[in-house]
């Protein structure tokens, strides 16, 4: 599914700066990265180091099916995973005839390839969003969610914005709401109970996606930053970030270096949070310090993303 790199997304038109459904978040400082020990090492998630931000404003949900829709009504604009005609759906969740059924991926048999997925069919052909307006769009690339945010006047946060956000003021906590994963028994994210990838109890109430309001937003008023979909970033990743940043303190207004060819597809881009398919046994990463990447021309059926924007 790789293409050269002038083959880039379709252009939209800029739209005006809009704020619509975020919330300002006050400049300040933080101790950015995994300070428990909790993290896989070649991620990069270490060393802790302090940032310093500048206000900005984020959205408090993910970017919904009924949002979306409203971008492609007005802009004609087509996916990545639609010009592809293929995307990857999770084993259990897919809703395809069998010859749209294409393959396993390497390593992650429970990835399909399914002819037909896409941001309109999550499940593939003979699903649709119909139910799922309020669901978090998937199925859409780093480039898809650089379109949309032009499109809506707002644009990608940074890593470092989504990590100060997603810890709602808490100081080096594991999680948006604190250190422990469920609070009386309650699961306070969507992510995989039982023997992944075969068997989910479903304890959270979700196979796949949940809707962006579902469980408690955290101190800022953010919800599902972790579980649920992951969550696209604007930096370019390297697992070498943190450690280049050793020396700077604070670090200011981060962001990655742009690589040579910022436009190219290939380009692996920083995504966040982790997804209704992480599980202890197997990924961690529904953690507010966790990090992971794909290329910028990749989508699956559990990677959404949220908007930020200058203070202004
Ligand atoms: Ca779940
Ligand atoms: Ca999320
Ligand atoms: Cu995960």
């Amino acid at each position: 599914m790789a293409r050269a790199a002038a083959d880039t997304v379709p252009s939209v038109p800029r739209g005006e700066r809009s704020t619509r459904g975020q919330v300002r978040i006050p400049g300040g400082t933080f101790w950015m990265g995994d300070s428990h020990g909790d993290g896989y090492a070649a991620d990069g998630e270490r060393p802790t180091h302090r940032v310093q931000l500048s206000p900005y404003l984020i959205d408090t949900k993910a970017v919904t099916n009924a949002q979306f829709a409203s971008f492609v009504k007005a802009t004609g604009y087509v996916t990545e995973a639609e010009r592809d005609g293929v995307s990857a759906v999770f084993h259990l969740a897919v809703d395809a005839a069998p010859a749209d059924i294409l393959r396993g991926a390497a390593g992650v048999p429970w990835w399909l390839a399914v002819r037909g997925a896409d941001w309109r069919h999550p499940a593939g052909p003979r699903s649709s969003v119909g139910d799922l307006q309020n669901h978090p769009v998937v199925h859409v690339s780093w480039r898809d969610a650089q379109a949309y945010a032009h499109w809506a006047g707002k644009r990608l946060p940074t890593e470092a914005e989504w990590e100060y956000a997603a810890r709602g003021g808490l100081d080096r906590a594991r999680f948006p709401w604190g250190d422990e994963l469920t609070h009386g028994g309650r699961w306070r994210c969507n992510i995989w109970q039982g023997d992944f990838p075969q068997r989910n109890t479903l304890d959270d109430g979700y196979l796949t996606t949940a809707p962006v309001t579902a469980f408690q937003p955290n101190g800022y008023g953010l919800h599902n930053t972790v579980g649920n979909v992951w969550e696209w970033c604007r930096d370019a990743f390297r697992a070498t970030e943190y450690a280049d940043r050793a020396g700077e303190d604070p670090v200011v207004d981060p962001v990655a270096a742009e690589p040579a060819e910022p436009d190219d597809s290939r380009v692996p881009r920083v995504m966040r949070g982790g997804s209704y398919l992480c599980h202890d046994s197997y990924c961690n990463r529904y953690r507010v310090a966790a990090r992971s990447s794909n290329t910028a021309e990749s989508s699956s059926g559990n990677i959404g993303f949220r908007c930020a924007n200058d203070a202004g």
